[in-house]
C-alpha cells in the first residue's frame, strides 16, 4: 500500500524461511572487526539504535570507505545477492520502471533493543535517487513518515513487523522519517530475536 507518493509499504514480503536466512546473516555481520557500533554524532550524542554498515561506513554525515568511528577496520563488503534482494523489491513495490542503474551498494543494518529510537531525519547521504529498501526483523516498530519539507507534523504513522518491506522512491526519497518506539516482546517467537532489526539498501552512486 502507498503510504505517500513513492513510499510504498509491503506487509509480510520475507517469509519466514527468508527472515531467518537474513537474520542469520546480519548476525555474522554484526561479528568484529567491523561489527555492531554505537554512532557517535558530530555534537556529542550517540544515536541509541547501534548499527553495521556493509559497502561503505556511514559517519554522521557521509559515507567513507573505512571505518572513522566503532574499531576503525575497513568495512565488510556488500554483498551481490544484497543487490539481487534490492533490485526484486523496488521491482515489486514500485514496479520495473523504479529501478535505477547505480548498483545497490552500501547497507546499513540498524539493530534496536526496547529503549532505541530514532529521530526524525533525513537520508540524503547518497549521490544517486534509487529508491531505498527498508526490511524488518523482529519486534514490530511504530514507523513515523513526515514530508519533504520539514521535520515537524503532519506525519503518517505505520507500524512496521517482521517480515515488512518498505520502498522510498520518488518524492519520498528525501522525506523526514523516524522510529519513535519499539513494542518488546513482538517478534515472532520462531526467529528467536529479542529487539528489532532494520536492514536498509541504497545505491552510492559513488
Ligand atoms: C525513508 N531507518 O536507516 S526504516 C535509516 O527503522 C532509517 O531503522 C529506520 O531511517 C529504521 O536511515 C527507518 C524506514 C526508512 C528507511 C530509510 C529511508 C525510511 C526511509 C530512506 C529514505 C526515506
Ligand atoms: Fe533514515
Amino acid at each position: 500500500t502507498e503510504t505517500a507518493p513513492g513510499a510504498v509499504h509491503v506487509p509480510d514480503w520475507l517469509a519466514p524461511e527468508r527472515q531467518r536466512e537474513l537474520l542469520d546473516a546480519c548476525r555474522e555481520w554484526a561479528r568484529p572487526p567491523a561489527g555492531l557500533r554505537t554512532v557517535r554524532t558530530p555534537g556529542g550524542g550517540t544515536m541509541t539504535a547501534r548499527q553495521v554498515c556493509l559497502g561503505r561506513h556511514w559517519y554522521p554525515y557521509g559515507y567513507a570507505p573505512t571505518a572513522v568511528d566503532g574499531d576503525g577496520a575497513p568495512v565488510k563488503p556488500f554483498p551481490a545477492w544484497l543487490d539481487g534482494l534490492a533490485r526484486r523489491a523496488v521491482t515489486d513495490a514500485l514496479g520495473p520502471d523504479a529501478l535505477s542503474p547505480a548498483p545497490y551498494d552500501i547497507a546499513l543494518i540498524n539493530f534496536y533493543d526496547a529503549d532505541a529510537r530514532m529521530g526524525m531525519h533525513r537520508d540524503a547521504d547518497e549521490r544517486s535517487d534509487a529508491p531505498v529498501v527498508s526490511l524488518s526483523l523482529g519486534d514490530t516498530c511504530v514507523f513515523r513518515f513526515g514530508n519533504p519539507e520539514t521535520r515537524t507534523r503532519p506525519y503518517t504513522d505505520t507500524e512496521l513487523r517482521s517480515g515488512d518491506l518498505f520502498v522510498f522512491g520518488g518524492p519520498s526519497r528525501l522525506a523526514y522519517h523516524g522510529v519513535p518506539r519499539v513494542h518488546p516482546g513482538t517478534a515472532p517467537p520462531e526467529l528467536g530475536l529479542a529487539g528489532r532489526l532494520n536492514i536498509t539498501l541504497r545505491a552510492s552512486g559513488l
